[in-house]
């Protein structure tokens, strides 16, 4: 099913084309508009007449997260606060938040893309929607808050927390449609197989998740544990929030809105563009965006494009799904360790749950890793031999996959953390870097 089918099936000689006309009235406009940009571009000499092709755009420089903490608070918006409809905001782990601003325009556009992104997975006016995100600054509540009500959706904004009463909800007003992220997804259920009321008082067949990964074991574990189809759906702030890009039924790959976003893929050290086909850091131009338009900027999320015809009919490319950040992405002792990695590993695997947390320290000169693992049965604990020979199960795992030795400490059940939110799993207690 399509919400806007001509612009979601458009050849792409064509979508090209649009793209191009886009691409050259997002610079003039953001040469007119934002001091910042009419400067960097100036300095660049690029004018919009100098975009001939496409490939041109590398003429552009990137924009990148400090640009906008230099530029706090509306230093980017390229209208005047009378334009600007709604305001939203990300956290960050340092500092001043990122302000984004939002037109009429811009709010119209984001409430499609977000119908598109459901109905490609047959959300309809049938469903009813539970958004269990917080309400609030994010833009993951509000973002598919609207997109499901322009759709038709029935929805109920229960925001992040108070897990019993999300449930109780779920029941009684027979939901069908779930939106969080998928760690409380899987939290929820959790909650729900462990309660008195049967499974088959819950009415879910849908769930629309994102805002942080998913490896495919743990989305596996979802659809067991609730009985639905998942699909995961990726944006940002500085973007727009939920709505970039989005998986179709066939689930291979997440369909970027391409007539509103321009993607890029490059090489976070070299900066250089990447051949297609190849992974790097997600690059992305805003072809539409009125209040804070962005000009190439570096989301810092790991992926790669694919522009091969999509069995589901639509021609917008689509990206893989994200498997880290240059940033959360750990160097322990000269090698590259991406917390999806280590979950791959764990999930599915007998006698331990879906929860854990990698600890990193540095001992003398070198870094070490330590993975907690929840067990899933306290009984366990009591029998050294089985213990050990779990632990060294998933150390030996460990150490195929990421080639470095790891120390596994088993933990009680429900003892490590949840999240409502984002999911935090780095403990980085090497001092000055430390992550999220
Ligand atoms: O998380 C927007 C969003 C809300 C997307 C709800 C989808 C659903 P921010 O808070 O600005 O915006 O965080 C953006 O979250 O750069 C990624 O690192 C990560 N992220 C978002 N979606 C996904 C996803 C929202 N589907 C940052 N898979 C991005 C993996 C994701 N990471």
């Amino acid at each position: 099913m399509f919400w806007q089918k001509d612009l979601e099936t458009m050849p792409r000689p064509k979508l090209e084309e649009l793209q191009l006309e886009r691409l050259r009235w997002i610079v003039d406009y953001c040469i007119r508009n934002v001091p910042f940009y009419a400067k960097r571009l100036g300095e660049a000499g690029v004018t919009a007449e100098k975009i001939k092709t496409l490939s041109d755009i590398q003429y552009i420089p990137y924009t990148n997260k400090t640009d906008i903490r230099d530029n706090y608070p509306n230093g980017l918006f390229a209208v005047p606060m009378s334009k600007i409809v709604r305001i939203h905001a990300s956290s960050g782990t340092t500092g001043k938040p990122t302000v984004v601003g939002y037109t009429k325009n811009d709010l119209n556009n984001w409430a499609d893309q977000i119908a598109r992104l459901a109905t490609a997975v047959g959300v309809t006016a049938e469903d009813v929607f539970q958004i269990s995100f917080g309400y609030g600054l994010f833009t993951g509540a509000l973002g598919l808050h609207y997109g499901l009500e322009r759709i038709g959706c029935a929805v109920i904004p229960a925001s992040a927390g108070n897990t019993q009463k999300q449930l109780m909800m779920l029941r009684d007003m027979k939901v069908t449609g779930l939106v969080s992220t998928p760690s409380y997804a899987l939290y929820m259920s959790e909650c729900a197989l462990e309660g008195s009321e049967p499974m088959s008082d819950y009415h879910l067949r849908i769930g629309l998740f994102g805002s942080e990964g998913c490896t495919p074991e743990m989305r596996s574990q979802i659809e067991k544990n609730w009985g639905l189809f998942a699909t995961d759906n990726y944006g940002l702030s500085e973007l727009m929030g939920p709505g970039v890009s989005g998986e179709c039924e066939k689930r291979q790959g997440l369909h970027i809105a391409e007539d509103h976003y321009y993607p890029e893929i490059i090489d976070p050290i070299t900066l250089q563009p990447k051949a297609p086909g190849e992974q790097g850091e997600l690059v992305v131009t805003t072809l539409t965006k009125e209040g804070f338009p962005m000009l190439r900027y570096r989301t810092k999320d790991i992926s790669r494009l694919n522009y091969e015809p999509c069995a589901c009919g639509r021609t917008h490319c689509r990206m893989d799904k994200v498997t880290g950040r240059t940033d959360d992405m750990l160097k322990i002792r000269g090698v590259n360790v991406f917390p999806s990695q280590v979950e791959s590993v764990l999930i599915g695997m007998e006698h331990i749950g879906p929860h854990y947390q990698l600890v990193v320290r540095r001992e003398g000169f070198a870094d070490t890793l330590e993975v907690k693992v929840e067990l899933i049965n306290g009984e366990l604990l009591e029998s050294y031999s089985e213990l050990e020979k779990l632990q060294r199960k998933i150390h030996d795992q460990l150490k195929s996959i990421l080639g470095i030795e790891t120390k596994i400490s088993l933990v009680e059940p429900k003892t490590l953390e949840r999240f409502q939110g984002k999911a935090k799993r780095i403990l980085d207690l090497r001092g000055e870097n430390s992550l999220k």
